[in-house]
């Protein structure tokens, strides 16, 4: 199997799901891990486009299959290495829920508010309120959304980690990148702990990043994604002639 990622929310999510595979037992095949340079556009490349006409990572190969989308990333994934991570039963159907929960509502608008907050430096700050606001107040939302969901769980779906967590972690551990307070949210900072204080979680977020910058970046590497996220963010960027 190939991964195609890089050190961003979507990346880790693949990433984590790996190490997590293995932590359950699964002996997992040689996976070759390819990191893509977003800002130098590797996204946009024949070979990236043909196995990914979304131009985005992550995308898993597997043999003859390539897949776009963590979030069927994470399903596939599971579904071809079966544990705890996606039960089977009527468990299975409150981990799929939440798992596109995410997909649908915390990865477009955190990134979205994240975007406006952090790599778009050039735009105007008056253009800036009206995302800001709306974004940065539907982000509050969906994080009282899962707080309440986190009451007196320690998983989103029960007792283990499941995908749901997963694909969701990613994007909440990052709350200060993108300014959206969860500090008044016991449960979920308390569920951050909880994730990030996995081994598996540890080395997921560990690709492509030296360990001392897992937690914290260096000023250095945030000027660095403020750049690149500029790049992909602008509007002269965006094509419709695909
Ligand atoms: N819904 C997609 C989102 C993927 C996505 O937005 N990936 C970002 C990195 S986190 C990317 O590749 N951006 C490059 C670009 O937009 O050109 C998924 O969950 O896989």
């Amino acid at each position: 199997m190939q991964l195609w990622t890089a050190a961003t929310p979507n990346g880790w999510k693949v990433n984590i799901m790996l190490e997590e595979l293995i932590e359950a037992g699964v002996c997992l095949p040689e996976v070759e891990v390819r990191s893509i340079n977003l800002s130098k556009g590797e996204q946009f490349t024949d070979e990236f486009t043909a196995a990914n006409p979304n131009q985005k990572i992550p995308v898993l190969i597997d043999g003859e299959r390539a897949i776009m989308e963590s979030g069927a990333i994470l399903q596939y994934l599971g579904e071809k290495f079966p544990t705890s991570l996606l039960p089977t039963g009527e468990r299975r159907y409150d981990v799929l829920q939440w798992t596109w929960w995410q997909a649908a509502n915390v990865g477009p608008v955190f990134g979205n508010k994240l975007s406006y907050t952090r790599y778009m430096p050039d735009v105007d700050p008056l253009q800036k309120e009206h995302p800001l606001e709306r974004f940065g107040k539907e982000a509050l939302r969906l994080a009282a959304v899962l707080n309440k969901r986190l009451e007196g769980r320690n998983y989103v779906c029960g007792d283990n980690l499941t995908i749901a967590d997963i694909a969701i972690y990613p994007w909440l551990r990052g709350w200060k990148w993108s300014k959206v307070d969860i500090t008044n949210l016991p449960n979920i900072v308390n569920w951050i702990k909880r994730v990030r204080a996995r081994p598996g979680v540890e080395r997921g977020l560990a690709y492509g990043v030296p360990k001392g910058e897992i937690d914290q970046w260096s000023e250095a590497r945030k000027a660095q994604y403020a750049k690149s996220g500029a790049s992909i963010a602008d509007n002269n960027k965006l094509r419709t002639d695909l």
